[in-house]
């Protein structure tokens, strides 16, 4: 049986609008559509997980419960080595409950300031999680990675969250430096979400 669900609606589990518009952007060419959480009035639910795959499931589970739909739910986060790969899923609250991506990405900056180039390789990881229903037994996980390096200062206006900070080798520029569409096609996110096509059966 195809579970192509391209004549239903999925609710996306994220309420961050970077991610909403890329993965808005990511299915579109797949003809995929999905409706944001907040448009569906579903609430935040509390990322308790200890791993990537924990958080997406709880978020996506949330989501299709509280929508009755099927749910998507990406979990990502930046893994730095010099920090033993922090802040990871701790990405979005790394300095602090609800703080801004610039409060983040500034922290990161202070604490790698003594860290030479050579030793400041990290890499963006994303969970993608695709629940049918709330209840849903086996849901399909994609993963992505995307390798480079920390930067000593912010570069570019593109993107959200540490994309100013995050050098992307072979391309010679930050990731907020790169178009949508370049940063889509080798983004961690574009790969999870590529993956997640396929397997729905639809246009990789
Ligand atoms: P939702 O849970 O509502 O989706 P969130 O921002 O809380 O939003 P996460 O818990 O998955 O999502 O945290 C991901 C964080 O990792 C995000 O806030 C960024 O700081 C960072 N991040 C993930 N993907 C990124 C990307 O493509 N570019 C830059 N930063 C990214």
């Amino acid at each position: 049986m195809s579970e192509t669900h391209r004549d239903s609606s999925i609710v996306l589990a994220s309420n961050n609008a970077g991610k909403v518009r890329e993965i808005d952007a990511l299915l579109a060419a797949a003809r995929i559509r999905v409706i944001p959480q907040d448009a569906l009035g579903v609430p935040e639910v509390e990322e308790t997980g200890k791993t990537f795959v924990e958080n997406a499931i709880l978020k996506a589970r949330n989501a299709a419960r509280h929508s009755g739909l099927a749910a998507i739910a990406d979990d990502s986060g930046l893994e730095v080595d010099a920090l033993n790969g922090a802040p990871g899923i701790y990405s979005a609250r790394f300095a602090g409950s609800g703080a801004s991506d610039e409060a983040n990405l500034e922290k990161l900056l202070a604490v790698l300031r003594d860290i030479p180039e050579a030793k400041r390789t990290a890499r963006f990881q994303c969970l993608i999680v695709y629940m049918r229903h709330g209840e849903d037994p086996t849901p399909l996980i994609c993963q992505g990675t995307w390798e480079g390096r920390i930067l000593f200062a912010p570069r570019g206006e593109n993107g959200f969250g540490y994309d100013p900070v995050f050098h992307v080798p072979g391309e010679g520029c930050s990731s907020a430096e790169l178009p949508a569409a370049t940063k889509n096609r080798l983004s961690h996110r574009g790969q999870a979400l590529r993956a997640l096509v396929h397997r729905l059966g639809g246009l990789e």
